[in-house]
């Protein structure tokens, strides 16, 4: 971190090899810092994006955002009274303002009192082994400051005092940032209900005017969304048949969960999309946009359009967004794409047949509400039933990114196939929902094509079933990266109603081709509330034998979880299994 530097040293004594820095920092040290700042750099991006939600609905309550509404008065109301915001002959904007209030204070506030949606959504027994590890933040801005200032160099030097240090960012991205940007967007935008769509680049429709969304604000893509079926009689006009919105990354799962737009491709699949020749615009906003696109752009006729004052990139239009100018905005960048259309050469235009059907949507309250046809009185009984009786042998949430390094061995796929075999439930959110909706996993008319455990693929069609559906999907789409608060509601919800830990739970999460520090963060919140998390590649931590054995081993005696790196998927699979079978056994349930 220093312009003495860098370090090049090894932990261990080896001839002629350094194991300190020159100021006397250890292997230890050095790597309980780097992984602090990825954890930091991870929960600053899910933090800013709830703060630019936050911000949304206090201006949208206080009347100076008129070209948003509230959408889901329903969801407002459960989130003001989980937070002990008086709902009582209210009106949505006087709660929608304490609500946001509340959130902006959590981000910003640095007074001692806990952040209040951690305090509202952490599990009971979870809070107390973070009391006791004194790691609550009271708000996300001061850890993220702190954790900057405390690596820096000539600062803390203790690696235990640092790991400490991370396991509080771990809350702040759980709660700062996962928890109020989702909780937040289901009140602007509606909570997401069961939905039909498409997925891959058979999405992309050759006599359309094509748009895709990139990143992760869904202020930006709801709004092209909405102005984009104002504007379709000017895209006739064009000569195109109409305007094709579709999603790549995270905000097309934002779009997809509420609206049901088809989601095109994952972030590694981002250049594809403008491959396809049939690209008018790729419009991006924060995260995961990789500056090659801007090459990529400027060899066909797509306009990559950027919008936040903090991401350009070489080569983009900047059509700077602002929530006040929304629907100006949004109509000058649609304006861009359907301009664009007559720059299209035909000749170029070679879009892949692939596409599969998606049944997506599965936010907590849709789960509750299939289980609920069948038992209106205890929604979650039939899911735990089933985790006992063996049927649901345990639940994995599988999260992340595509990563080209583990890409090629079809990671994703292999482990999500290997849990579906052993009756594991499989949850995803992020780029690994576009893999396995790629993969026609998110199909329930193929429930059959694809070798699940007798016990799951029975309660997967039974509570399809209920719904009108042949089954549910082999996975469950639960979101954006955001979303995976989601999770967090639904641990806290089951281990509250069985009276255990959440690290009893037969739960395990994966981020089996993980690329960003987002990932961390979200990994290291899974792991502060219990959840033993595998990943791949491994985190660089291996050049330090302490760092590696308190996350891989001791942190079970501190959180009741462990970090499992594997790079096999199959040994992954058996690696995650025995972790389930572990917490079964121990609850004395049939392993
Ligand atoms: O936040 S899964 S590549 S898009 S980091 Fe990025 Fe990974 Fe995709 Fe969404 Ni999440």
């Amino acid at each position: 971190m220093c312009y003495m530097g860098p370090c090049r040293i090894l932990g261990v004594r080896a001839a002629g090899k350094a194991t300190i820095g020159v100021c006397g920092a250890t292997a230890d040290t050095i790597v309980a810092r780097n992984l602090l700042r990825e954890t930091i750099g991870g929960a600053a991006s899910h933090t800013e994006h709830a703060l630019e939600m936050a911000e949304a609905l206090l201006d949208i309550a206080e009347g100076r955002l008129t070209s948003y509404t509230i959408k889901d008065a329903g969801k407002l109301i459960a989130v003001a009274k989980s937070l002990g915001v008086p709902t009582e002959g209210r009106s949505k904007e006087d709660m929608a303002k304490d609500v946001a209030t509340i959130a902006l204070n959590d981000i910003a506030k640095y007074d001692k009192e806990p952040m209040a949606f951690l305090k509202a959504y952490a599990p009971k027994s979870s809070y107390e082994t973070w009391k006791k590890l004194d790691i609550i933040p009271s708000g996300a801005m001061l850890p993220i400051m702190n954790g900057m200032h405390r690596t820096s160099m000539g600062n803390d030097a203790d690696p235990v005092n640092i790991l400490l240090a991370d396991l509080k960012l771990g809350l702040v991205d759980g709660y700062g940032g996962l928890t109020i940007a989702t909780e937040l967007s289901d009140i602007i935008f509606g909570t997401p209900k069961p939905v039909h769509s498409y997925a891959n680049l058979g999405t992309i429709k050759e006599d359309y005017v094509n748009i895709a969304v990139h990143g992760h604000n869904p202020m930006l893509s709801e709004k092209i969304l909405e102005v984009a079926e104002r504007l379709e009689p000017r895209a006739r006009e064009a000569g195109a048949k109409g305007i094709n919105i579709v999603g790549v990354c995270c905000t097309g799962n934002e779009l997809l969960m509420r609206e049901g737009v088809s989601i095109a491709a994952n972030e590694m699949q981002a250049e594809s999309v403008i491959a396809t020749g049939a690209l008018e615009a790729m419009v991006v906003d924060f995260q995961c946009i990789w500056p090659i696109l801007g090459q990529v752009a400027s060899c066909y006729h797509t306009k990559l359009i950027t919008t936040m004052p903090y991401v350009k990139i070489p080569g983009a239009l900047h059509i700077e967004f602002s929530s006040e100018h929304a629907d100006e905005i949004a109509e000058k960048i649609v304006g861009e794409a359907i301009a664009a259309y007559s720059n299209r050469d035909p000749a170029r235009v070679n879009i892949p047949s692939e596409i599969s059907e998606v049944f997506a949507g599965f936010s907590v309250e849709a789960i509750v509400g299939a289980l609920s046809r069948l038992n209106p009185k205890d929604p979650l009984e039939p899911l735990i039933t089933n985790i006992v009786n063996g049927n649901i042998y345990g639940v994995v949430g599988i999260v992340g990114c595509p990563n080209p390094k583990e890409r090629k061995k079809l990671y994703t796929e292999r482990l999500v196939k290997g849990l579906l075999k052993n009756n594991v439930m499989v949850i995803v959110t992020g780029c690994t929902a576009h893999i396995t909706a790629q993969e026609g996993l998110m199909d329930p008319n193929k429930i059959d094509s694809f070798e699940i455990g007798a016990g799951l693929k029975a309660v997967l069609k039974a509570v399809g079933s209920a719904s009108g559906l042949p089954s549910l999907p082999a996975v469950l789409h639960m979101g954006s990266c955001v979303d995976n608060s989601r999770i967090g509601v639904l641990l806290k919800a089951l281990s509250e109603k069985l009276g255990v830990k959440v690290s009893d739970l037969p739960v395990v999460a994966s981020a089996p081709e993980l690329i960003t520090e987002k990932a961390v963060a979200i990994g290291t919140w899974a792991l502060d509330l219990g959840v033993s998390v595998h990943v791949a590649p491994a985190l660089r931590i291996e050049g330090s034998k302490m760092v590696t054995e308190v996350l891989t081993k001791g942190l079970k005696d501190i959180t009741g979880s462990v970090l499992i790196q594997e790079e096999d998927p199959d040994v992954a699979i058996e690696t995650i299994l025995g972790t389930i079978r572990e917490k079964r056994l121990a609850l004395k349930l049939n392993a």
